[in-house]
């Protein structure tokens, strides 16, 4: 069975492997397992970082050539977020004078693309199709970036020293995946049984593309807890499907408030950072939805 394609760079020297490194990861490839090889008897030692994309594809080619001088293509969503990062990575580790990056142009294959040499010698060119159900896979899927899309989050106050966390731990995934600060609000309510009430009021302005809703019931100390949390994830959960907008789950369900904390960014990372990331994946998959013509009867 054929699992995967590998494509072999060499790089020509060891300063050229770390900025290959650091640029890569920059760009927000996932690493792959990595290795290094003490010398030979005679020669160098050698070492190799691989870097992983969800898809591989082997494309040959008959007639036009898509017109491009580069040494590798990778296909991308959020073209122009991307090419922001490499620009961003050039002005402060490259040396310029070496390196180079294009604008976005449109190409003959109803793609956006750009490309840059991080290194001297090493063109790669990233592009995006058009329309976003064209290439592959089929499947629709939301992007991970937060430009121009607006969040409310409701934040409950009951257990602020774990619920602060979520809410920074929130911000954090925003900011970092591009959300502007003015498009952020913020609503605190008492406790968590108070969370559905106001999803729900902010959710039916249609202000918000997404929702994040936070809150920390803990089991010891919390009396029905059983009946209080069914009624929080019932009423989030209800004010999401009747109003159609996206509604991130964080409310934590902890028997003790260690375990909470370790799921407020001690050893469990933070369940505030997956809800505001879930909530820009469904507010960017509820936006391809809503633009994916119906498909017209054969
Ligand atoms: C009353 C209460 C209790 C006992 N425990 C919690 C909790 O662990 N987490 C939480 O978010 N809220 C708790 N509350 C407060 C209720 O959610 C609610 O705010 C009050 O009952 C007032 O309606």
């Amino acid at each position: 069975m054929i699992k995967g394609i590998t494509f072999i760079r060499p790089v020509d020297s060891p300063a050229h492997f770390n900025e290959l490194v650091s640029f890569f990861s920059a760009l927000g490839f996932e690493p792959g397992r990595g290795w290094d090889e003490p010398p030979p008897r005679e020669g160098a030692a050698s070492k190799g970082r691989p870097f992983l994309a969800p898809l591989g594809n082997l494309e040959f080619v008959d007639g036009t050539l898509p017109t491009l001088n580069t040494d590798l293509l990778i296909e991308v969503t959020a073209l122009d977020a991307l090419h922001q990062v490499a620009r961003r990575w050039l002005e402060t580790n490259a040396d310029a004078a070496r390196t180079s990056i294009t604008s976005i142009e449109d190409t003959h294959w109803k793609s956006r693309l750009f490309a840059v040499q991080p290194v001297p010698g090493f063109t790669v060119a990233f592009w995006e199709h058009q329309e976003p159900l064209c290439g592959k896979p089929i499947a629709l899927e939301g992007d991970l970036s937060a430009e121009a899309i607006s969040f409310a989050i409701v934040v409950a106050r009951w257990n602020a020293v774990i619920t602060d966390r979520l809410l920074q731990g929130a911000l954090d995934c925003l900011l970092r995946s591009g959300a502007r600060r003015d498009r952020i609000e913020i609503v605190r309510v008492p406790g968590s049984w108070e969370i559905p009430a106001a999803a729900r009021q902010l959710a039916e302005t249609h202000r918000f593309d997404a929702l994040i809703t936070l809150g920390c019931l803990i089991r010891g100390e919390t009396a029905h807890y059983e009946a209080i949390y069914n009624e929080v994830a019932r009423g989030i959960g209800q004010s999401q499907q009747d109003t159609g907008v996206p509604h991130a789950f964080g409310v934590l369900t902890c028997e003790t408030l260690e375990q909470a904390l370790d799921r407020a960014g001690l050893k469990n990372g933070n369940k505030g950072f997956e809800a505001a990331a879930a909530a820009i994946e469904m507010a960017s998959l509820h936006r391809k939805i809503a633009a994916t013509p119906a498909e017209q009867p054969a």
